[in-house]
């Protein structure tokens, strides 16, 4: 994370009362800001963990991966901010922890964890603007404060923090899908990633029954009937660049399975 972007993390903690730190159910350690964390606590902030996209994994998923963080002390639910699912006992635990207003709650998480869409949940109506892939438009320009109760508000973020590591999810992440020079090699490491866990996604997503990366480009290419006009083959970085939108889209079946208990 850059220096910039710590300062920034810091004056918007300092504003609110309680932190919403936003995870992608789907890979929450990849997709898990400690350092919002590690702030919070050195600031005294409350702070509530926020699985979302709880629709694109099974209940038995959310609930060990709940199971897994509460086990460590951190207040923990998991929702759908765009199902609305979860947000009678989301609304219950804010209450608990600010009793006085009023009052001010932040969202921070990576880019498209869904920070906007839990705003817009909170609100009761769409007025934060979503977008589904990184760089695209509608991406949360500058923190803004919307009211979302009786002396309530929130602010929503743009992405104040942003992975800096290796993995396939920080790479995808914090780079817009247009952004890649060359999409497949990156798409080629995301598939293996995804059918490490996943098996058979392709085959769910798209009824490709491939297994080895490139053929799965290969064979999405042709099955949409995109070819490079020069050769005639399969256009398999547009293959690449759609693999990469549909699994922020969550499209392709993927989850990261809870540790056990
Ligand atoms: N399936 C599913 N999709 C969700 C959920 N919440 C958000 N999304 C989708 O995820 C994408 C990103 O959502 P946003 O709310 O824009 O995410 P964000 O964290 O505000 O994104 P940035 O402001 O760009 O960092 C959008 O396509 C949303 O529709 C959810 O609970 N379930
Ligand atoms: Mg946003």
């Amino acid at each position: 994370m850059e220096l910039i972007s710590i300062r920034k993390l810091r004056d918007l903690i300092m504003r609110a009362d309680v932190v919403l730190e936003v995870l992608d159910i789907r890979n929450p350690l990849e997709t898990r800001p400690l350092n919002v964390e590690r702030l919070a606590r050195s600031l005294g902030k409350d702070l509530i963990l926020v699985l979302n996209k709880c629709d694109l994994v099974p209940l038995w998923v959310s609930r060990g991966w709940a199971r897994y963080f509460r086990s460590q002390g951190i207040k923990t639910v998991f929702i759908s901010a765009t199902r609305r699912y979860g947000a009678k006992v989301f609304r219950r635990l804010i209450s608990k922890l600010v009793p006085i207003r009023p009052a001010v709650l932040c969202v921070v998480g990576y880019p498209k964890v869904g920070k906007s869409s839990i705003v817009n949940m909170l609100k009761g109506k769409d007025s934060a603007p979503t977008s589904p892939t990184p760089g695209s438009t509608g991406y949360t320009k500058r923190a803004q404060l919307y009211k979302i109760g009786e002396d309530l508000y929130i602010i929503d973020t743009p992405g104040v923090v942003i992975p800096s590591s290796d993995s396939v999810e920080a790479i995808i992440r914090r780079t817009p899908v247009e952004g890649f020079k060359d999409p497949v090699p990156i798409a080629t490491k995301l598939i293996t990633y995804i059918t490490n866990h996943v098996p058979n996604a392709f085959e769910l997503a798209y009824g490709i029954k491939h297994r080895d990366p490139l053929k799965i480009l290969e064979a999405l290419a042709v099955k949409r009937g995109w070819y490079y006009k020069s050769t005639g083959e399969p256009n398999i970085e547009e293959a690449a660049r759609t693999v990469i939108r549909d699994y922020h889209k969550g499209k392709i079946p993927f989850y990261v399975i809870p540790p056990q208990p």
